[in-house]
This record gives structure tokens, C-alpha cells and sequence, in this order.
């Protein structure tokens, strides 16, 4: 048994934020019900193409385990059909542009009306104000949610990051709202409307940025580099480069094989608690107890040239040597890792963190599986279906239409083609 088991969900999610939330709570076992426009489907499907003809790993690699059905929600035949879904579904999951479900006759007082116990979650940019109104993609909200400003080195432009923090982070907010909202529904017997705003997912992940900003009120940022360095603080969080975001100063630094490797590096942290041994690895024992060096604040204007004595050593090892001598000693190191070796990590295969995907159209491919892991509850993951792939079976076992129902909803052109056969 599932943890959701028995749980469905009308999915109306497109792009990554909604998807990546109903992923997951169809990796938890709900039942996930892709709703999808008849022969267009999730943008998606259609983006960033590699396999001509097949559905993309963009598509693919959000939409596990889930159920499609095509179904156009402006054509009357198409109105009634969703209005049994939501009448059958425990939740509604939608991320599109402000205001296009009530367009559609289907806002939160409709939906209410047709399921009291209907809980209807969404992805919006922004929250309510004045960019309620707003489109937002990834990069919008790591820039309006304070990431941009906070990321980057001191002396150049604002950086959005590879994570997708405005994306994905808010899918795992919303899937966190909506786990809650069934819980509370178990004994309110209602629904409820469940929000998660980019902005306020990445303001979130930020938490400790916006601690920086009024710690600033009380004197410079003292673990922040440019401390060090005799720069002066400005009014708002600065950049802090490769710095570790708490008291223990660390950097990335070059590893054997920089020059050819982008990605010859590791990240190196200078915890207090481990000095003596990072003194004797690097060959500057008289560092261990020498005045100006002995203590972490005696250090802190020293941070660069230390680092650079660190890295003459770092640049002597492979990343992973450096791992390998500095991991028994205690010393918080880490390689930075390519997506290649990342995908043929064996230890991540083996945990179904990396997990390989069999596919009709495209044959097999690497996806990341679930991140968190249940002992009650384990995940197997499932192709993502294709376009319309479970339109009758819905129609039919879901909502229990006769066969003549479903040729009589197919005729109406709100379901789109026949569904194509699946493997
Ligand atoms: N049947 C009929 N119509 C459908 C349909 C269906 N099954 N599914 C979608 N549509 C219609 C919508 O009703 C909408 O029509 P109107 O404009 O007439 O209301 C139209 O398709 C387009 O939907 P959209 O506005 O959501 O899509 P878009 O490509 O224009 O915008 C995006 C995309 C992501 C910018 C926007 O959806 C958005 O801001 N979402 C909220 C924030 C968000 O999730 N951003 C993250 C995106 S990446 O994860």
C-alpha cells in the first residue's frame, strides 16, 4: 500500500512548478489525472526536443506515474465531463496564468458548489497585490523572491541559479499544502483553497538573507568575505560569492585537472573545530597556534590568503582524493559533481535517486526519482503517459460513463482522437 493511496488528483498542471507537485503525490500513490488540451497536451511535450517525434525529458521527466486524459474544458460535452471529475477528485492542482480557471466557469465558488470536499491548489507568480495579475516564469521569481540579488560575487551582476528553487521549490511547497489541507479535511469534512506563490517559495528558501538584511542594522556581516577584505557593507544583502552562508568560512577551489575540467573542484570549509588538522594537511603547521592565525576571528582578515594556501594543496589532488583524505580528519569537504557523474553515480542508481526509464517512444532514459524516501511507502516510478493515453479508461472506470457515453463524448470532439494504443 501507498501512503495516498486512494487519493485522486484532477491534475490541470503544465510546465515544471505544477507538475513536479503532482509528481510527487503520484510517487506518495495518488491516482494523478492529467488533464491536457485534445492534440495539443502539456506544452511541454513539445519543448527542447532530443528524440524528433517523441515526447521531450522535459515532458517525461516531470509527469511519472500519472494518467492522461485529453480533454477540452471550453466545449460544453468537455464542461460536463470535467464537472464529474471534480465531483469524483479529492484535489484540483492548477498553475495557469491568474484568472484563466474562472474564465473557464470553473473558479473556487463553482468548484465548491459541485465538491464541498474539493481542495484546490494552486501555482501563482505572485501572491495577492499588485502583480497578482502576473505571468511568471523561473527565472521572474528567483529575481522578485531575493535569490538574484543574493547570488553572485560582489563585483558583478545579480545570478539566477541551475536549481530550480521558483520552479520545483514551489511544486514542493504546494504538494506540503496540499498533504496538510487532506489531513485537516479528515476532520473539517471541507476543502479548502491552497496557495503557493514563486515569489514567496524562493523568499522562503532565502530565510537566511533576509536574517543578513537586519542583522546588517547591528554592523557588518563579519562572515561574509568582504568583511575581511575592508569593504563596506551597502543598505541591502550583498552578494557573498562561494562563501558559506553560516559562521564557518569556506570556499570552491581549484582541484588537479582545473585547467581542462570545468568541474575540477571542491568546496572547502574551514570549521573551527578542525583547524590544527587543516593546518597539518596543507603543510603550515605553524598556522595551528600562531598569533593572527590561532583563533576564527584572528583569521578573518586573512581569509584569501589562507584559501590560496589551501588551494596550492587542493590543486596537487584530484576532488575526490581530496575528499578521501580530508573526509577521516573530519574536514567538510565536497567535489563539486557534474550532472554526467551525478547520472552515473552508482551509489544514487542504487537508492532510486537515479533511476533508468523505459519509454515507447524514446526507449530508456535517466530521470531523478523520488528525493524522499518512505519505508511504508516505497515509489516505483512510471513512465509518463502519453497524450491521451488513458482518456477511455477514465470516462469509463473513473466516471463510470456507458459505452455509448464514451462514443457519444469522443463524437463531441472534447476528448480529442481515439486514444493512440500505449505499450
Ligand atoms: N482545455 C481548454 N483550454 C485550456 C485547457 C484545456 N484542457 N488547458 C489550458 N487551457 C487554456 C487556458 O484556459 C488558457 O486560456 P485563457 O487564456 O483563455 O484563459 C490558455 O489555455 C493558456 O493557459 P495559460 O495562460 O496558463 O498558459 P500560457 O502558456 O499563456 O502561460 C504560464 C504559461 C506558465 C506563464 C502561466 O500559466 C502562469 O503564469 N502560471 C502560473 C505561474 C507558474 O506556474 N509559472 C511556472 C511556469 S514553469 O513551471
Amino acid at each position: 500500500m501507498k501512503a495516498l493511496e486512494g487519493v485522486k488528483i484532477l491534475d490541470f498542471t503544465h510546465v515544471q512548478s505544477g507538475p513536479t507537485c503532482t509528481q510527487l503525490l503520484a510517487w506518495f500513490g495518488a491516482d494523478v489525472i492529467k488533464v491536457e488540451r485534445p492534440g495539443v497536451g502539456d506544452a511541454t511535450r513539445k519543448q527542447l526536443v532530443d528524440v524528433p517525434g517523441a515526447d521531450s525529458l522535459y515532458f517525461t521527466m516531470l509527469n511519472h506515474n500519472k494518467r492522461s486524459i485529453e480533454l477540452n474544458s471550453k466545449n460544453e460535452t468537455g464542461k460536463q465531463v470535467l464537472t464529474r471529475l471534480i465531483q469524483e477528485c479529492d484535489v484540483l492542482v492548477e498553475n495557469f496564468a491568474p484568472g484563466a480557471l474562472d474564465r473557464m466557469g470553473f473558479g473556487w465558488d463553482r468548484i465548491q458548489e459541485i465538491n464541498p470536499r474539493m481542495i484546490m491548489a494552486s501555482v501563482k507568480g505572485f501572491g495577492p497585490g499588485k502583480y497578482e495579475d502576473c505571468k511568471v516564469y523561473e527565472n521572474v521569481a528567483q529575481c522578485a523572491g531575493g535569490s538574484a540579488s543574493t547570488t553572485g560575487f560582489l563585483d558583478g551582476p545579480p545570478l539566477v541559479t541551475g536549481a530550480q528553487i521558483g520552479d520545483s521549490g514551489t511544486g514542493l511547497h504546494l504538494a506540503l499544502g496540499i498533504v496538510t489541507a487532506l489531513f485537516q479535511r479528515e476532520k473539517s469534512g471541507r476543502g479548502q483553497k491552497v496557495l503557493a506563490a514563486m515569489q514567496d517559495g524562493v523568499l522562503n528558501l532565502s530565510r537566511v538573507k533576509l536574517r543578513d538584511q537586519q542583522r546588517l542594522a547591528a554592523g557588518p556581516l563579519k562572515e561574509y568575505s568582504q568583511f575581511g577584505e575592508g569593504i563596506e557593507f551597502g543598505e541591502a544583502t550583498p552578494r557573498a560569492g562561494n562563501d558559506s552562508g553560516g559562521g564557518q568560512p569556506g570556499r570552491i577551489l581549484k582541484c588537479k585537472g582545473w585547467e581542462t575540467d570545468p568541474n575540477a573542484y571542491t568546496y572547502f570549509i574551514t570549521q573551527a573545530a578542525v583547524w590544527s588538522d587543516i593546518c597539518d594537511i596543507i603543510g603550515k603547521p605553524e598556522w595551528k597556534d600562531a598569533s593572527g592565525y590561532k583563533t576564527p576571528p584572528e583569521r578573518l582578515d586573512k581569509l584569501n590568503d589562507i584559501f590560496d594556501a589551501i588551494e596550492a594543496w587542493t590543486m596537487t589532488k584530484t576532488k575526490f582524493e581530496v575528499m578521501d583524505i580530508c573526509n577521516p580528519k573530519n574536514i567538510p569537504v565536497g567535489p563539486i559533481l557534474s550532472m554526467k557523474e551525478i547520472m552515473e553515480d552508482e551509489g544514487l542508481q542504487a537508492t532510486g535517486t537515479i533511476v533508468k526509464v523505459p519509454h515507447p517512444e524514446r526507449g530508456e532514459y535517466y530521470t531523478v526519482g523520488c528525493p524522499i524516501k518512505m519505508s511504508d511507502s516505497p515509489v516505483d516510478v512510471e513512465r509518463s503517459p502519453l497524450l491521451g493515453e488513458h482518456t477511455s479508461e477514465i470516462l469509463s472506470e473513473v466516471l463510470g460513463y456507458a459505452p455509448e457515453e464514451v462514443a457519444n463524448i469522443f463524437a463531441s470532439g472534447a476528448v480529442g482522437e481515439l486514444p493512440k494504443a500505449a505499450e
